[in-house]
């Protein structure tokens, strides 16, 4: 080889090698997780390689991430398991933690829950399946069902905040406060969730008649199925249709 021609390839090499290393550096930078503030249990130190995090929430003192996997990653304050993730580590769609205790949702509908257990918070009513979406209080857990129920488990004291306030349906989004639990209610038409019917919602809709309702909210989760059940009947079919109209129309 002449050495213009080794000189080529030398440089070639680095080029290539140029090339590769700038989306290395970029795909680095999606999807990390920045922590800051109390770190007195390591709950903002987060675990290397600290990329490829497409969902990620606090517990009383550790911290969890969702990776693109469907893994969970779990750090920081970790006294009672709760940064154990049980195996299989895998599936998971959605995390959320309590002070001592997480909780995931899997793809198939089921939660899966560990850490401090005392007040049953890891306890996962029959039958665990259907759920689509989970949040973690001090001491308690709630799940939302496909159905538009919440279900509440775990330390239920005074303020009875595991008690769902009758009627307990058309909830399309839950959360919890420390001793406190939250419900959002249906909003019937809204399939895009930007607060209006309209035209916009004429698609969304479309893509809810007739679909699975874990497979639909877990395709948007910004959104849920029953919004499209405009004739409250707690399904969505061809039925909702006229009713659909009626509100597109202001009706
Ligand atoms: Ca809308
Ligand atoms: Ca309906």
């Amino acid at each position: 080889m002449s050495k213009s021609i080794r000189t080529i390839a030398w440089g070639l090499g680095l080029a290539a090698a140029g090339w590769l290393a700038a989306p290395m550096v970029w795909a680095q930078d999606q999807g990390s997780i920045v922590a800051w503030g109390a770190n007195y249990h390591g709950q903002c130190d987060v675990p290397a390689p600290n990329s490829g995090f497409v969902a990620v929430t606090g517990g009383g003192g550790h911290s969890l991430g969702l990776k693109t996997d469907g893994s969970i990653l779990a750090w920081g304050n970790n006294d009672f398991g709760q940064c154990d993730v049980p195996v299989p580590n895998s599936s998971f769609v959605a995390v959320t933690g309590g002070d001592y205790h997480s909780l995931g949702l899997k793809a198939d509908g089921s939660i899966v829950a560990w850490g401090y257990n005392v007040w049953g918070q890891c306890n996962v009513p029959a039958p665990n399946n259907g759920f689509v979406a989970i949040a973690g209080g001090s001491s308690h857990s709630l799940g939302l069902k496909a159905d538009g129920s919440i279900l509440g488990w775990g330390w239920n004291g005074e303020n009875q905040q595991c008690n769902v306030p009758a009627p307990n349906s058309g909830f399309v989004a839950v959360a919890a406060g420390n001793s406190a639990s939250l419900g959002l209610k249906v909003f019937y038409g809204d399939l895009n969730c930007d607060g209006v019917v309209d035209f916009d919602d004429i698609d969304p809709f479309v893509s809810a008649l007739g679909a699975d309702p874990l497979a639909w909210n877990l395709a948007n989760p910004r959104c849920h199925w029953l919004n499209a059940d405009c004739n409250a009947d707690g399904v969505v079919n061809f039925d909702d249709i006229n009713a659909f109209v009626a509100l597109l129309s202001g009706g």
